[in-house]
């Protein structure tokens, strides 16, 4: 998605920009672009269609300095990728402007600018909000007094950041609905969508909260809420290495953070296993008292994250016995559901910052029917976080790959910590809970041992790279596991993937299976093992080539399968997980062999920021 930086420091800020652009590049984008107050105080602006690298070419040639400027990675939302759509956006030449957003009411908007003689020279929505700027920037008395009054005609979201050639000491900010960060550094103050743009400069940042206005200065920051009073916001630390990007021995972010899964394990557990149960102040300090009142469970999410939520609601039904249902946001957002009385919503995101989501809890948690909002996320301080009730944070690290992996399996985590302490209150015996604990404990050590099967898995790969088509195929809680494994083909091999319950593949998918149909099947021992070879034996009979992922266990003669990867024999409560990992690989190694970019796949973005 699109990312916004910005700098106004002692010192000339081009290369501070030009950094943040470069650590944002795994949000995926299409376009850069800059512009600056230079020292003459013209405002210089370059844009430059494809990598941050192309627009560090022409910034080569024609370097601009100044001391304060505002920098765009582009993710296209209205109008292609373009030198002419690439923000920064500027109406006359003194005033720019960077967006991440989408303004729902552009049309309107750009109908009424024309009418006043505005000539648009792009086919974004972005343009309209510069425009807006600069007609009332005459009768204002400060360009914060300007953007105050443009934004207040927008409908839709953004977060933008503005400077003026007359203002040379002032960036203003504004967001609504998309993500801002200020950073404070030591020679001048900055400006960010995401933390991750700022890590080599700060470590200390304050997030803009909805409707907040800023005026970020060299020495000073001033915020003004929504109804237009001076807003203290907290400044929050974190170390250096929270936010660390760097491939290590890897050659992509994707294959470092599957492997990272045993370690990331550990740390989503850590401090959150008693001897015998889960604490429940490890969702917050009035997670007890919340848990209490909850007789029902609504997760909400998009995309992995939504395929984490149909995971749990198999474990939060048999472990817990607690009603569950689960949604994709995009869907909920816009439809009025029947809440059940005493809702415990759930919202599930790896950024926390996903829009459709953000926007679904908003709609959602002033019902009365809901006791409570819980968010699961991985990014600390992200608008989900700070708009829940409670939250568990996943400390998975900063997730680069675009194709989630390790934020996936440790939201699993989080969902077994959810499902023992609702299980405490409803089905779940102390035993079973004791159980559960115990279990959760042998996880890392499960997870280091699966990951050593990358080769054997590289082995396979092969198969698929020259296939169109795959299908998934999985039971009861693996199901969502198999929608998982064909997400992940889909978004970095691009080959056509669906997954089924198995069950279902009588009921249409079948008539697909031939030799040139691969059907990756999830085999583990469980109550569905017998029904599941019997969904096999008809794959079979139509000469479906099958790649089984079983357990160690598992006795599969019958079937005379050609390839089979075995997985250790685990208990049922942590199959999900493990079954996970040898489809991340898979779908790793079908994508290396097909050459298609791996960290950041085509038309893809990290944190989906926009609906
Ligand atoms: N609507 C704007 C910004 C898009 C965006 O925020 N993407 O993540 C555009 O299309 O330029």
């Amino acid at each position: 998605m699109c990312g916004i930086v910005g700098a106004v420091a002692r010192h000339d800020v081009l290369d501070n920009l030009i950094d943040g652009l470069n650590r944002l590049e795994y949000r995926g984008y299409d376009s850069a672009g800059v512009a600056l107050v230079c020292d003459d105080k013209r405002v210089q602006r370059l844009r430059a269609v494809g990598k941050v690298a192309v627009l560090e070419e022409e910034i080569s040639v024609k370097r601009p300095v100044g001391h304060i400027g505002v920098a765009h990675t582009r993710w296209a939302t209205h109008g292609q990728p373009s030198v002419r759509n690439c923000h920064p956006h500027m109406s006359g030449t003194d005033l720019a402007l960077v967006h991440n957003g989408i303004i729902e009411n552009h049309t309107e908007l750009r109908t009424e600018l024309e009418a006043d003689g505005y000539e648009f020279t792009s086919d974004t929505d972005t343009e309209v909000i510069v425009h807006l700027i600069h007609r009332v920037l005459p009768d204002s008395n400060t360009l914060r007094d300007a953007v105050a009054s443009a934004v207040e005609r927008l409908e839709g979201a953004y977060a933008i950041g503005v400077i003026h050639a007359s203002s040379p000491d002032t960036i203003v900010a504004a967001r609504h609905g998309s993500p801002l960060i200020i950073g404070l550094g030591d020679d001048g103050n900055y400006l960010a969508s995401d933390q991750m743009a700022l890590s080599s400069i700060t470590d200390r940042f304050i997030y803009l909260e909805e409707g907040d206005l800023a005026e970020i200065q060299v020495d000073r920051i001033l915020i003004h809420s929504r109804q237009g009073e001076v807003a203290n916001r907290q400044v929050h630390r974190f170390s250096p290495g929270a936010l660390s990007i760097d491939k290590g021995h890897y050659n992509h972010f994707m294959h470092k953070e599957i492997h990272e899964q045993a370690r990331v394990m550990t740390d989503v557990l850590e401090g959150r296993l008693a001897e015998a149960h889960v604490p429940d102040a490890v969702f917050g300090v009035d997670a007890a008292a919340l848990f209490d009142r909850a007789q029902h469970i609504q997760i909400i999410a998009c995309g992995t994250s939504y395929h984490a939520g149909m995971v749990a609601r198999y474990w939060l039904e048999e472990h817990a016995g607690i009603p569950c249902q689960v949604e994709i946001a995009s869907e909920y957002r816009y439809r009025t559901p029947a809440v059940l009385p005493h809702t415990l919503i759930v919202t599930v995101s790896q950024s926390g910052e996903t829009a459709d989501t953000l926007a679904a809890l908003r709609n959602l948690k002033d019902h009365p029917n809901c006791c409570g909002s819980l968010s699961i996320c991985n990014v600390a301080g992200s608008s989900l976080i700070r708009e829940s009730d409670l939250c568990l944070l996943t400390h998975a690290g900063p997730e680069i790959g675009v194709a989630s992996t390790k934020a996936f399996t440790s939201q699993l985590v989080a969902f077994q910590l959810l499902t023992a302490v609702v299980g405490r209150r409803h089905a779940m015996t102390p035993q079973a809970e004791r159980g559960l604990v115990l279990q959760l404990r042998e996880l890392p050590a499960l997870v280091q041992h699966v990951l050593l099967l990358d080769e054997r898995i590289r082995n396979h790969a092969g198969t698929f790279a020259d296939k169109n088509h795959t299908l998934f195929l999985g039971r009861g809680v693996h199901y969502p596991i198999a929608m998982e494994g064909a997400l992940k083909l889909k978004e970095i091999s691009y080959i056509h993937a669906e997954a089924y319950a198995a069950g279902e593949l009588k009921h249409g998918p079948l008539a697909l299976v031939d030799e040139e149909m691969p059907v990756v099947a999830l085999v583990p021992v469980d109550g569905l093992f017998d029904k599941m070879k019997s969904n096999l034996q008809e794959v079979q009979a139509r000469k479906g080539s099958m790649l089984l992922i079983a357990s160690e266990n598992a006795c599969l003669e019958d079937l005379k399968p050609k390839s089979v990867i075995r997985l250790p024999d685990v208990p049922e409560f942590l199959a999900p997980v493990i079954y996970t990992i040898p489809l991340q690989l898979l779908s790793y190694h079908v994508a290396l062999i097909k050459g298609t970019n791996v960290d950041q796949p085509r038309n893809l973005a990290k944190a989906v920021t926009v609906e």
